[in-house]
């Protein structure tokens, strides 16, 4: 029989009878919860919010540029000061085209994030959104992280109830989760020391969630940080959450090191992503989702991490992001069909359920997989 360490089993016995573990808790599990534990734990969760279902969407994402203004070391993507050659920079009509090409498909989501350009402003951003929605008002549009937003916002010399109120009335739906990086100081100084810090990251998810503008919340991990590190930034969510419970998701994202100054450290193995998952599904027990985001971790991936309390594969995205595949992502060229996400999912022994970015279920038929 194989006797489990008494910390592991009081922490298992707390899930189990549904009650929350604390920060010391979710370090041990990081220091001593082996695969299968964790995995029998968090898919405990999954299973009690969401059953045997694995949600996804269609979306499509925008980039307007690459040019940033700020110089995070782990961003394969960011070309100002390095590579300014190899920039874009999309005019608003170039942006309307990549909308109008999405014009008969069922898409539901736009997601639009990029690099921090010194000239796209605040205004320059409403009327695109404005000119989106006017498009085709049914398309949700998930748009700008945080750093983009403090970035706008200080601009226009407006605080960030304005500054959202602003897009919210041009069309801003939700925001997505970027920009949280990892929110301790002292490592977010190291990996990213010129951009707006966590609280500010947080008070601007804060005032979206009052504002009823629902968002994600990401987390980058494997490079720099520590466990520590790891369970203060889901502390973090998960007191914002219980205030406002305004984020749709929690989407962990694996530090990827090709082509940046953060090369020479290496990337965390496919068992310390699962234990991620797992343990990110344990902690945030007031987040109803938790979404591997396939295009950074591939399909294999993708399929396990099912097991370990994912309940979420994103879109099928359609080859429209770079961020992923710059910085060494094992698909260079993201895009599923439909049905392919649906074999995905269907394979690993789940039911694949369309949703919007609200998670509302758009379609829930069960295609045969062959
Ligand atoms: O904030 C940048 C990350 C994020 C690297 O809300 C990297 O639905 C790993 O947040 N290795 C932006 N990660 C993208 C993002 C996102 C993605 C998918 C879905 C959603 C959502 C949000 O990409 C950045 C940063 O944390 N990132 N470089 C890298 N080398
Ligand atoms: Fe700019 Fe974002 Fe890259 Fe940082 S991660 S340099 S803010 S594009």
């Amino acid at each position: 029989m194989i006797s489990i360490e008494s910390p592991l089993k009081s922490i298992a016995e707390k899930v189990f009878s549904g009650k929350r573990i604390s920060f010391d808790e979710g370090v041990a599990l990081f220091e001593k919860g082996e695969l299968g534990f964790l995995g029998t734990l968090a898919n405990f969760v999954r299973e009690k919010k969401n059953g045997n279902k694995t949600f996804y969407n269609r979306n499509f994402h925008i980039e307007p540029t690459n040019v940033c203004v700020f110089t995070c070391n782990f961003c394969s993507y960011s070309r100002l000061y390095k590579h300014r050659e190899d920039g874009w920079e999309m005019t608003e009509e170039q942006m309307m085209a990549i909308v109008k090409k999405y014009d008969d498909k069922p898409v539901t989501e736009v997601h639009i994030v990029g690099g921090v350009h010194p000239k796209m402003d605040l205004y320059f951003f409403g009327g695109l959104l404005k000119k989106i929605k006017a498009h085709r008002p049914d398309l949700h549009i998930k748009a700008f992280t945080a750093v983009e937003l403090d970035y706008m916002f200080r601009k226009a010399k407006l605080n960030e109830r304005e500054g959202l109120i602003y897009l919210k009335e041009n069309g801003l739906d939700s925001l997505p989760g970027g920009g949280a990086e990892i929110f301790d100081e002292e490592t977010r100084n190291k990996i990213s020391a010129d951009k707006c810090d966590g609280n500010r990251w947080l008070l601007i998810h804060e005032t979206a969630h009052s504002l009823g503008i629902h968002s994600n919340a990401t987390m980058l991990y494997g490079h720099i940080e520590d466990y520590t590190h790891r369970i203060d930034h889901l502390e973090r969510l998960r007191n914002l959450q219980d205030r406002t419970s305004g984020f749709n998701t929690f989407i962990p994202l694996k530090f990827r090191n090709k082509d940046n100054d953060m090369s020479n450290v290496s990337e965390s193995s496919v068992v310390e992503d699962l234990r991620n998952y797992a343990i990110s599904r344990i902690y945030l027990d007031n987040f109803n989702h938790v979404k591997a985001y396939w295009p950074m971790i591939g399909k294999g991936t993708a399929g396990l991490s099912q097991s370990f309390g994912v309940d979420d594969l994103d879109g099928t995205i359609d080859d429209t992001t770079k961020i992923y595949s710059m910085a060494g992502a094992e698909d260079q060229n993201p895009s599923l069909s439909t049905e392919e996400l649906r074999v995905l999912i269907s394979q690993s022994g789940r039911i694949p359920v369309e949703r919007d970015t609200l998670y509302n279920v758009i379609n829930d038929f069960v295609l045969p997989v062959s």
